[in-house]
């Protein structure tokens, strides 16, 4: 591992092929979901999202029906979420200074789990303090086909295949591209997806 150049998929926007070995996340990962259980959260609007979805760290990610926002707390148990391991913090680390971005400070790791047929919409990361950090995002089982748009929800957009151990560092001139996520293929695995933010 470690050892694949980065590939630059819009400015400032790289994926590092096969960069981590994931069987250890899962493990991490089991062990977050039972202090803090995956869930499908309702956004503003009304729809229920086909993604499930936890965190660790101080900050995270949370939607209900009234707006995006970071919390403190898991809002299914009113507990802070659990704690950003070591080894995920390393790992997000590695990542943002094999691509140029050396004091990357996440204090929020964002974990999806798509089933087949779960997709993420076309959107944009916006809810975090200073765009100049960039985000970190590890792709976790099943291959998905991840879409890349421009600065404008119209723009035309591409897709891009993500496979087991592949994480994207996603910062500078891209950090705000609009960009999604093809629902998996009935019959797929599942696959889970953790990004590294520096939320506040
Ligand atoms: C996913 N990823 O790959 C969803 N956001 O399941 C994201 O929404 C994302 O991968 C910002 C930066 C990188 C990402
Ligand atoms: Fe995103």
């Amino acid at each position: 591992m470690f050892s694949n150049p980065a590939v630059e998929i819009a400015p400032q926007a790289f994926v590092l092929p096969k960069f981590v070995d994931t069987a250890p996340l899962l493990t991490h990962i089991a062990s977050i979901a039972q202090q803090s259980p995956f869930r499908h959260m309702v956004v503003p609007g009304g729809l229920t999202m086909k993604v499930a979805l936890s965190n660790c760290g101080a900050h995270g990610w949370a939607s209900d029906i009234k707006a995006y926002r970071y919390s403190a707390v898991d809002p299914v148990n009113g507990q802070p979420w659990p704690v950003m391991r070591r080894e995920f913090l390393q790992l997000a680390y590695d990542a943002a200074d094999a691509c140029g971005f050396a004091d990357f400070t996440p204090d929020a790791c964002l974990i999806n789990l798509y089933a087949a047929g779960a997709g993420m919409g076309l959107h944009q990361d916006k809810q975090e303090k200073d765009y100049t950090q960039p985000i970190v995002s590890v792709s976790i089982g099943a291959s998905c086909k991840f879409i890349v748009g421009g600065l404008n929800r119209s723009d035309s957009t591409r897709s891009i295949a993500l496979h087991d151990g592949d994480v994207m560092v996603w910062g500078g001139a891209s950090r705000l591209l609009f960009h999604g996520v093809r629902p998996l293929p009935v019959g797929s695995a599942v696959r889970h997806n953790m990004t590294f933010r520096k939320a506040m």
